[in-house]
Order: structure tokens, then C-alpha cells, then sequence
């Protein structure tokens, strides 16, 4: 079976409130491959720049400003169906929409400070992973 993968990050709300190690054992039971893990602290530009298809959007400054607000958890994630199976479990944007027993159902604060962030593609998972991460990280 193929095994792609998705990026994920643990945003500032999650990590602020001590929910990293509730998440990554979520990751592991849902039987994800971790290829590459790092906790960091984004700046506001390195935040502009991963959102950047978003800066035309009227969130675009407050999403900026909360993602270099606190340290987050980056990760490379690999399974079959990586993209799809990581967005089924932290459920939707929002998460009084979210579907019980999903990350962000579970820990996410509201739609801007929800939690977690996945890919939304596969195309585009890649080009995330490579923002975080250089190839000689991901072998
Ligand atoms: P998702 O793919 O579920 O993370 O959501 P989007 O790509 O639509 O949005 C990216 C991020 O922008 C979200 F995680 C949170 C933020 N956002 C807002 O703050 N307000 C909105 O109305 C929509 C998104």
C-alpha cells in the first residue's frame, strides 16, 4: 500500500495547555509514522510565510500573531492516506462543528486557536514538510 504523508503542527493553544503528549499518543494509536518531530517558535514572518496562500483573508493577521505567539510542535506524518486520515481525525476548522472524539473536538479553544493544523493536500503536504523539514531529516 502506498504511505504518504501529511505535515502536522501542535499550534500555541495545544502546547500552552499541556496537550502535546495527549496528541502524539493520539497520533500513534491512529498508526501514523512519526519521519520527523520538532518543537520550535515561529516568528511572525516564518508564520506569514507557511499562511501565505491565506494573506488576503481578514484572519490572515490575527492567525499570523497567535501562530508566533508560543512554541509549537511540527511534525512529519506517514500512513496510507496521511492527508485524509490525519483531517478525518482533528475534524473540522471549528470546533464546535467538530465531530466527537476529534483533536480538535477535544482540545481545540475555538476556529482560530484550534489545536492542530494538517495538510489539505497531498501537493501540498510536501511543500509544508519542506518548509520544517530538510530531506536529511525526513530519512
Ligand atoms: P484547516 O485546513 O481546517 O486548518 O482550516 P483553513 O485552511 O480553512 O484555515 C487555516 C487556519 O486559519 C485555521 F486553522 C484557523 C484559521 N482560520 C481562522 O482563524 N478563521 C477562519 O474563519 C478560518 C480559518
Amino acid at each position: 500500500m502506498r504511505k504518504d504523508i501529511t505535515l502536522i503542527m501542535i499550534k500555541p493553544d495545544a502546547v500552552a495547555s499541556g496537550y502535546t503528549g495527549d496528541i502524539i499518543k493520539r497520533i500513534e494509536q491512529e498508526k501514523f509514522v512519526i519521519i520527523a518531530m520538532k518543537k520550535m517558535f515561529l516568528t511572525k514572518r516564518e508564520a506569514e510565510k507557511f499562511y501565505e496562500v491565506h494573506k488576503e483573508r481578514p484572519f490572515f493577521g490575527e492567525l499570523t500573531e497567535f501562530m508566533s505567539s508560543g512554541p509549537i510542535v511540527a511534525a512529519v506524518l506517514q500512513r496510507e492516506n496521511a492527508v485524509s486520515h490525519w483531517r478525518e481525525v482533528i475534524g473540522a476548522t471549528d470546533p464546535k462543528e467538530a465531530k466527537e472524539n476529534t483533536i480538535r473536538k477535544l482540545f481545540a479553544k475555538s476556529k482560530g486557536e484550534n489545536a492542530v493544523h494538517g495538510s489539505d493536500s497531498e501537493e501540498n503536504a510536501n511543500l509544508e514538510a519542506a518548509f520544517f523539514f530538510s530531506e536529511l531529516d525526513r530519512i
